[in-house]
């Protein structure tokens, strides 16, 4: 997508801290944290938001799920944890129309959320 700033980012056209990236998925950090780590997960693909999955994506979803995963152990995270979250739209919260899972730890977290 033309206009999509995680595309750009994807394509290396603006820059980003980049963490992971493998032919599907791409980790780098959010610009505005709010946790002391706080990554974005995104797909390369360009998917507009969690309700535009198709049957076919459940492996990249799944994929995403398990780097958190192998990430959380490389960042000393199996005692404490982390919270990865997808906002959906606009009563979620959600700016970018590109799909991204916020990978959020290094502090405690409210639920419910605000
Ligand atoms: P959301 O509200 O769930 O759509 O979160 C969008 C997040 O994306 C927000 O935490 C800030 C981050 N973000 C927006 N633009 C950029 C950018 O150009 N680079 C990086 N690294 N993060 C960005």
């Amino acid at each position: 997508m033309q206009d999509c700033v995680f595309c750009k980012i994807v394509k290396k056209e603006i820059p980003a801290e980049i963490i992971y990236e493998d032919n599907d998925i791409m980790v780098f950090v959010d610009v505005k944290p709010v946790a002391p780590i706080h990554l974005l997960f995104i797909p390369k693909k360009h998917i507009p938001t969690v309700m535009d999955l198709q049957e076919e994506d459940a492996v990249l979803v799944g994929k995403i799920q398990l780097v958190a995963a192998k990430l959380a152990r490389d960042y000393n995270l199996e005692d404490r944890g982390y919270r990865l979250v997808t906002n959906c739209k606009r009563d979620a919260g959600q700016l970018v129309y590109h799909i991204h899972y916020h990978f959020l730890a290094g502090r405690p977290f409210q639920w419910p959320p605000g």
